[in-house]
Parts: C-alpha cells; structure tokens; sequence
C-alpha cells in the first residue's frame, strides 16, 4: 500500500512548481554579491601592477597574451591603438564630451567632495554613450581596424567565438576624485551558477597612461578561477573580504590597479573580479569601453533604439550591432527595426565647432535616463518632462 498517498494529501515534490523566477531574483544574483564598500577598504593597500612583474604585461604575442588571459583573466594588448589614433579619439571624446555637457544630454556622475579635496578636484567621470554613433575613430576601434585590431580580433574569435556582438561602446572621463566603482564582475547581471566560460568581454582602450595615481583599473588577477583549474571562482558563497585581503595562490596581489602606456587596451574575462579606481592625480583619466557579448546574448545598448547613424556603419559595425546576421540563423535580424524610426533627434556626433547643433530639442530629454542624470548633474543633463521615447 503506498503510505504517501494514505497519510497526508499535502505530500509535496521538486515537480509541485516552477521554481525559476525565485532563484535568479534570491540571494543568488548580482545585488547579492557580497562586494559592496570592499573597493573602498583596500583603498590604502591597493598596490600598482608595476609592483608584479609577473603580471601581464603589454604584448602582441598572442601565446602570450592567450596565457595572460587565462591565468589572471585579463591580458593586454601593446600599441592597440597608434599615436595618431590616440590623439583623434582623446581629440573627438572631449569635443563631443563638452558639447553633450552644453546641450545638457550627459551621462555625469559627481563623486561626494571630501573636506581636504584639492582646488583641481572634480570628482566626476562622464560617460559618452553609444560610441558607434560618434565618430569614425571609435567606428575604426569597435571593428578592430585600429593599429593592433587584428590580435584583438583574434583574441575575441577565441574568447566568445566568431558569432560575438558588441554590447555597448562607450567612452569615460574621470576626473581627479572620480571614477571609484564597487567591485564586480562585468557579466554580474546574469543569475549564478555561471557556465565555465566568460559570457561578455570588455575591453578598454587607454588613450591616457594608465597607473595607481591616474585612475588606473583596478583588478584582482584570477579572481575569475578556481587556481588550477577552469572551475568559476565567483560565487556569492565565498568571503571576499578575506580572499581580498588574506590573498593566497593567484589572488596573493589582492587588488591592483592596471598600469600601462596610452594606446594599451586590456581584454579581460567577464568574470574577473575589477572596478573603476578614483583617480588621486588632478587631470584627466580618458579612454574607451568596448564590452562584446556573446552571439546569443541581449547587448547592452540596444542598437536598433540607441545606434541611429545606421548610413555611417559598413556591413561589419551592423553585423557587430546585430542589425546583419552574422551567422547563419540569423535572418531574423536583417530587417531594419522599426523602433529606429521613432527617433527624430538623437544625440549623435555633436561638436563645439557647430554650436547650432546644440539646441536641438532631443528626445533625450524626455527619458528617464535624463531624469536621473538632471538631478545628480544639473549644469550637464535636463529633463524636461515624461515624453513617448523611454530610452
Ligand atoms: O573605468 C574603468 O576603469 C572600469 C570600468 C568598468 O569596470 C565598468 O564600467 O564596468
Ligand atoms: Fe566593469
């Protein structure tokens, strides 16, 4: 006679509900990651990478760039960017920089002014969204046909396979008192157990030198491991402080911050423990993300609302934005969005040499992006009201 069924109608199994929802919204995603303010506490023991020679170093060599990237999960790449490139992006990036700051569409976040800051402090780091859109240079870095781009394309066939997208392009100014970040993974949006494999990749392209004073990233060099093996690391078990601060194998280094010479990119693994440093030095930290995703992923930026000087971009930036199909299966994607055309006035390449362009009423203003950059930034963003677009 089967007990179960005589004793209790109340008997429950793992089959009794869908469970799903409840595991990626509990204490297994991202919010839980127990990193928060950990930045800030090695903050006086966060030694340079010049400090480890062991560390990557810039290189072209791709057997040694692909060793550098699996042991501490990121590698860097020498000369990515030329002289010359270096000096039309800084030049393009803070052109376009100050006039969004003018025309009130920025991405300004101010960091809290602590009572000995300097008279150069500013405390704030500017990101220029959706790149692709501004300019030929950062067109040229995003489909890898700068100086290097080639070794970083091959990088990228290995890291995320042939089908990758580019997620988001965006460009960063930090300034002397900005840029600090928590620590984190960059594919920490994704519900864990995470696949044995990096889901994103970014990488940043340096057009400044890059060092403990001047903002440099910081890193904990394979973090992203289990030392020995190819076993994910990150966990939201674990007890970083003390892996962060106790530091054995790999980790010993704890928290670095990247050093390297303008023109350097760093490749690293999705799931390698970094943040952005507050830069100590007066001046300016510049330089570029470019975050890929793998083929099957949703990217960051949607291209077909965000990504709108589609008549600028050659058949390998579409298929990069996922407009073409760059794989076979596809085809879905081939048709242009119909969302694009709801866009009247984006915030493409603007310039302080065309200051008409400037007052344009973008549909910027109208979102929520707006909303939340106007009230911690006045001086560089408006808001001027719920509209259609909800960017
Ligand atoms: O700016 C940096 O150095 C790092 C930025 C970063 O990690 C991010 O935006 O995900
Ligand atoms: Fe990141």
């Amino acid at each position: 006679m089967c007990v179960r069924v005589c004793l209790c109608n109340k008997m429950t199994s793992i089959y009794d509900e869908i469970p799903y929802a409840s595991m990626t919204e509990s204490p297994q995603s991202f919010a839980y990651l127990p990193l928060a303010g950990i930045a800030r506490k090695v903050y006086n023991k966060v030694r340079p990478s010049s400090d480890f020679p062991e560390l990557p170093q810039p290189s072209t060599d791709l057997k040694v760039l692909q060793k550098d990237f699996m042991k501490y999960g990121y590698c860097l790449v020498k000369d990515a960017l030329s002289k010359e490139e270096i000096e039309i992006a800084k030049a393009r990036l803070l052109d376009q920089a100050e006039a969004e700051c003018v025309a009130k569409v920025a991405h300004v976040t101010p960091s809290p002014k602590p009572k000995n800051a300097s008279s150069t402090w500013k405390g704030t780091r500017q990101l220029i969204a959706n790149m692709p859109a501004k300019g030929d240079i950062f067109r040229k870095i995003a489909t890898f046909r700068s100086n290097n781009g080639d070794i970083i394309e091959q990088l990228m066939n290995k890291i995320l396979g042939r089908s990758f997208l580019l997620s988001s392009q965006h460009g960063v100014i930090v300034e002397e008192g900005g840029g600090g970040q928590e620590l984190h993974q960059d594919q920490s949006g994704f519900p864990f157990p995470h696949p044995p494999y990096p889901l994103v990749c970014n990488i940043i392209y340096m057009y400044t030198e890059w060092n403990l004073e001047n903002g440099g990233t910081y890193v904990v060099p394979g973090s992203h491991l289990k030392e020995g093996t190819l076993e994910n690391n990150v966990d939201p078990n674990n007890d970083y402080t003390s892996m962060i601060e106790v530091n054995t194998g790999v980790n010993s280094k704890g928290v670095v911050a990247l050093c390297a010479p303008p023109g350097t990119c760093f490749v690293s693994d999705g799931r390698v423990l970094h943040s952005g440093a507050t830069r100590r030095a007066p001046g300016q930290r510049l330089g570029n993300n470019c975050y890929y995703c793998h083929g099957r992923l949703r990217q960051q930026e949607n291209a077909s609302v965000q990504f709108t000087a589609l008549e600028k971009a050659d058949s390998k930036l579409l298929k990069l934005l996922g407009i073409q199909p760059k794989m076979p299966g596809f085809h879905i994607l081939s048709q242009m969005p119909a969302q694009h055309n709801k866009i009247k006035v984006p915030v493409e390449e603007l310039s302080m040499q065309r200051p008409s362009e400037l007052k344009q009423d973008f549909d910027w203003y109208y979102t929520n992006t707006a909303k939340g950059f106007a009230k911690i930034s006045p001086d560089s963003a408006m808001y001027k009201g719920p509209g259609e677009s909800k960017m």
